[in-house]
Formats: C-alpha cells, sequence, structure tokens
C-alpha cells in the first residue's frame, strides 16, 4: 500500500525471530529464515512484519535484555542481513517495526557494566537507579515494589573493594537494570537508535513496557490503591514528554514511520491520553485478550474500546495474543475460558477441539472489527499452547522467578513447524530447536496445511484477502445489529456484516445474508455454537 496512513488499518505479523524460521539449523530462528519466508507472510496478507528485540542479548530474557542497539544478535545474523530483509520485505508489500525497550538495557550492555565499574557517585550510575540500601548496614532494598515477573526489584553490588555495595533497580530480571529516564543522555540516545533504525528503512517501533520507564525520584512504596498518575512507576505523566520527542523524530521523516506502544493499563481513557497527533499513533489493545468467551464480555470490550480511541482520532488495534500469554487455541478451550494470565498460572484442561472452533471465530470478529489486526506466529497455524515441554527445557525467567509456580511463557514461543518432514524451526535442520517441539507439530505445519481448504491456515488467507477487498472494512465505522444474547453482530459500511455465535444455541443467519466466508461449517441457515461468518447484508430500506 502506498497510503500515508497505512498504518490505519494495517495487518502486522509478529515474528519472534528465535522461534520463526531457522535457515542455519542450529536449532534457533535467524534472519536468514525470515527472509526465506517472506512470500509466506506476503502471501498470508501482512502489510508489516514487527520483530521481537533481534539485538545482541545474552537472553536473559529472550532478547529484551538488550546489550547494543545498534547490531544484530549473532545467533540472528548480521546488520548487513538485517538491511536487506528490510529492503526484500518493502518489495514485496511488507513494512518492518522493530522493537524498542526503554524501560530497561541488559547487565552486559556497556553502560551498565561501566556504572559497576566507576562505583557510588559517577556519572555512569545516573543512567540507572543505584541505591544505597536502607537500615543500619544498607542491606535492606530500598523499595518494596515487586517485579511483574515476581520477586525482588532490587539487587545488591558489590564494590570494587568486595565490600557490599549500592543497590539497583530492575523491575524486571536482574540482568535488566531499568534506566534513569530523568538523564539527558538517556534520552538522546533513545533517539538516536531511533534514527539508526529509521535510516534503515524501518517504518515503525513497537515500544516495550511503555508506562513503566518512568519513576518517582522519591521512591515512595506503591499506594495500596494509586490514583491516576500515583503510582510510582506505572503511567507516570512525564511518559508524554518523552514519547513526544520520539514522535519528532518519527515525524522527521517523509513517509509515515509509527509508534506502537505496549502499555498495560487498564483504564481506556489513561490508556488513550498516549494515543495523540503528537505521541503514539496506536498501542496494543489488550483489553479485548484477556476477556473471557462470552458476548457480554466482548461487546463490552469492543465498545469500550472504541469509545475510547474516537475522540482522539486514533485507530483501534486488535491482538489475540503474542510472545507473553497462552495461545488462543488454548485459552478459548478451557470450560471458564480465564483470562489469558489467569489461564497460564491456574490453568484448567483445555478441549483442542473447542479451543481451536473458537480461535477460529475470534480470529474472524478481529479481523472484522475497525482499526489495525496483530497476529502472533503460528496462530494462523491455529498452534496450541504447548504445555508439556520438560522442566530442563524451560527458559523463561518469569517461570523460574515465581519459583515454578508460573508456568512461563515457553508454550507459546515453540519453533514453528514448517514441514512434515521434521519437527523443527528449519528444513534439514541439524540440531534440536532450543524448544523441544510437541509430537503433533507436523501435522500442524505449513506443509500440513497449505493445501487443506479447512484449515486454520486457509481461513486466514482467505479472512485477509477479504479484509483488503471488502471496501466496506477500510473506514472506522461500525453499526450493532440486533442480536439474541451470546450473539455479537455488527455491520461496517453499507453491506458488510459479521455474526459470531458465542452462545449455547444456534442463532439464523440474518435474512437477506449472501454468505462470505464462514469459521466453521453451518447447519442449513442456522450459525452453530462458536461460530463466526462474514456476510454481505443489503441495508434495510427505511420505509416511506
Ligand atoms: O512485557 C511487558 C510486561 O509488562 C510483562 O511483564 C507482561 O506483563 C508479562 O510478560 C505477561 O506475561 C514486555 C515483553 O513483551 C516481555 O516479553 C518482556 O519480558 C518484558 O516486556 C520485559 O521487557
Amino acid at each position: 500500500r502506498t497510503d500515508p496512513a497505512w498504518w490505519r488499518n494495517a495487518v502486522i505479523y509478529q515474528v519472534y525471530v528465535r522461534s520463526f524460521a531457522d535457515a542455519n539449523g542450529d536449532g534457533v530462528g535467524d534472519l536468514e529464515g525470515v527472509r526465506s519466508r517472506l512470500t509466506y507472510l506476503a502471501d498470508l496478507g501482512a502489510d508489516a512484519i514487527w520483530f521481537t528485540p533481534w539485538y545482541p542479548s545474552p537472553m536473559a530474557d529472550g532478547g529484551y535484555d538488550v546489550a547494543d542497539y545498534r547490531d544484530i544478535e549473532p545467533r540472528f545474523g548480521s546488520l548487513e542481513q538485517a538491511e536487506r530483509l528490510i529492503t526484500e520485505a518493502r518489495d514485496l508489500g511488507l513494512r518492518t517495526i522493530v522493537d524498542i525497550v526503554p524501560n530497561h538495557l541488559s547487565s552486559v550492555h556497556p553502560w551498565f557494566e561501566e556504572a559497576l565499574a566507576d562505583g557510588p557517585g559517577s556519572p555512569a550510575r545516573e543512567r540507572f537507579w543505584f541505591r544505597p540500601g536502607r537500615g543500619k548496614n544498607g542491606d535492606e532494598m530500598p523499595t518494596h515494589w515487586v517485579s511483574s515477573f515476581s520477586g525482588d526489584t532490587w539487587t545488591r553490588t558489590v564494590n570494587p573493594d568486595g565490600s557490599p555495595g549500592e543497590w539497583y533497580l530492575h523491575l524486571f530480571t536482574p540482568q535488566q537494570p531499568d534506566l534513569n529516564w530523568s538523564n539527558t543522555q538517556v534520552r538522546a540516545e533513545h533517539e538516536d537508535v531511533l534514527r539508526f533504525w529509521f535510516d534503515r528503512g524501518v517504518a515503525g517501533v513497537r515500544i516495550d513496557s511503555a508506562a513503566m520507564p518512568v519513576k518517582d525520584p522519591l521512591l515512595p512504596e506503591v499506594p495500596a490503591r494509586p490514583g491516576p498518575g500515583e503510582h510510582p512507576f506505572i503511567d507516570r505523566d512525564e511518559l508524554h514528554d518523552i514519547y513526544r520527542g520520539w514522535r519528532a523524530v518519527a515525524d522527521s521523516y517523509d513517509d509515515e514511520r509509527i509508534l506502537v506502544g505496549e502499555l498495560w493499563l487498564d483504564d481506556a481513557r489513561r490508556f488513550a491520553r498516549y494515543l495523540r497527533p503528537d505521541e503514539m499513533h496506536t498501542a496494543f489493545n489488550f483489553d479485548f485478550m484477556t476477556r473471557p468467551w462470552e458476548a457480554k464480555e466482548l461487546r463490552a470490550s469492543i465498545e469500550t474500546t472504541l469509545a475510547a480511541h474516537e475522540p482522539v482520532h486514533a485507530p483501534a488495534t486488535w491482538v489475540l495474543s503474542n510472545h507473553d500469554v497462552t495461545r488462543p487455541v488454548t485459552r478459548y478451550g478451557r470450560s471458564d475460558s480465564s483470562f489469558a494470565f489467569a489461564a497460564k498460572r491456574f490453568g484448567t484442561p483445555s478441549d483442542p477441539k473447542l479451543g481451536h472452533r473458537r480461535a477460529r471465530a475470534a480470529a474472524l470478529l478481529t479481523a472484522a472489527l475497525p482499526g489495525s489486526l496483530y497476529i502472533y506466529q503460528g496462530d494462523e497455524l491455529g498452534l496450541p499452547e504447548v504445555e508439556d515441554i520438560p522442566l530442563d527445557k524451560l527458559q523463561d525467567p518469569m517461570h523460574f522467578r515465581s519459583g515454578g509456580v508460573d508456568p512461563g511463557r515457553d508454550g507459546c514461543r515453540v519453533p514453528l513447524p514448517w514441514t512434515t518432514a521434521n519437527t523443527g524451526a528449519g528444513e534439514g535442520a541439524h540440531a534440536e530447536p532450543w524448544l523441544p517441539p510437541p509430537a503433533i507439530w507436523p501435522g500442524l505445519s505449513v506443509e500440513a496445511q497449505q493445501h487443506d481448504p479447512q484449515s486454520m491456515l486457509a481461513l486466514y488467507r482467505e479472512m485477509l484477502r477479504l479484509r483488503r477487498s471488502e471496501t466496506d472494512l477500510e473506514n472506522d465505522q461500525l453499526s450493532w445489529l440486533a442480536a439474541s444474547s451470546g450473539v455479537i453482530a455488527f455491520r461496517r459500511g453499507t453491506q458488510f456484516a459479521c455474526v459470531v455465535n458465542l452462545g449455547a444455541e444456534a442463532t439464523p443467519l440474518p435474512d437477506q445474508a449472501r454468505l462470505l466466508l464462514a469459521s466453521g461449517p453451518l447447519d442449513g441457515d442456522q450459525v452453530p455454537p462458536d461460530t463466526a461468518v462474514w456476510l454481505h447484508l443489503p441495508m434495510v430500506k427505511i420505509e416511506e
């Protein structure tokens, strides 16, 4: 698309590089693997690819511990290969979005190594949050903030002379020290990193943990019920100025470069404050993803989302999953159809057939809504969460830091199955994939699905093809159609309509409807439970 507002209704495919495609057979996905699959992504109907962090990293948190923003992780490839990938993707109509992680760096980033070496009071330490401990011997942490990975958020350093030293803040793992965003070098460096990638043709950045980088410098404890802007490290007002600086960098380029925020905020209005003509273009809408499979819940989520976006003129985004949450096929197959995170931690058994049916219907629902659409790699194959990875193969720090209580996020990160011949990420792979593929992988592979018209892959392809050709899906308008309880039905434009049956009873197709696409078999003119349809539905003439 040459449209300058390409991002407003784009289909963005998320590539978790480590697990997408392995060209050199070392068991780890790589950039050449992605390059060899670019036509797959173009044929699928993607407009852009978002790459999770591909920079050099010790992988303490799957690359979200960046050691150098101006290079590529050697296991993934080289900077030259990244440049070629960006260009070749663009030639196929695929824009590139890279991941920026402003909250923290890797503990092996030169800045942090310098900070450790230079010691207390040094300018190098000013870029992070170093503090003396509390208590007589300084052996108590400066705060009792809790990490979203569970566990402590401060780690004590050792002075060059071997004595116990200052503590440093890490909202995630100790290998991810938090940056101090009131430091001017931190700001300048990140704006320079943006230019580095924009200069290489990147069309946008995804901003990781975007609500967290600014901290209250007084480091108070988290209040029991923090009011808006009162939390010491979430959604601080100073963030807006930072992202305005980023937007100015993006806007200094002729064609549109976008900022997509990863903002975990419950309050839809606080969320919308980041979506401004001088701030972020869009942000992930996680509300939908965390709701159970119930018509009332999902319709409420759609309404709240659209209502929050409308006044700021920003398009909504629709996200069914990503590399942090339980795969939809598994999530929606649980009898309690629990929330994304709850499902991980307290997972009840999942019915794969039910989950599969609902995930197909959910795909049709989200793809019919106004705004941009994110697809996490493997969801187009209907991959389930892999819940039986042997303990000694697990990698995710979220699992280990919870003392093993949280299964962690590895189950949605198992390398993709491409062929029926092997179970690895690449063809003719020699090494075992970095996470072991389950026995069902070959049957779910691209090769197994690509000529099967009933497959999830076929559904995604047809869905995205129609999404492009149906002009009614281009604008932001949505109007609800009358529907019985358990059913979500809406119209887009003058003739397109979507009906999703989340109830227990079949529901009839509306009169005069012409079927475009169904997520599963219909029963005559009845839409069975857990099924979605796309329709052409003529507007009823208003009587004169
Ligand atoms: O996740 C942001 C975040 O807040 C996570 O704690 C999230 O709540 C959790 O992963 C849910 O299971 C981003 C990235 O998407 C994630 O992969 C990183 O681990 C994290 O930031 C730290 O950079």
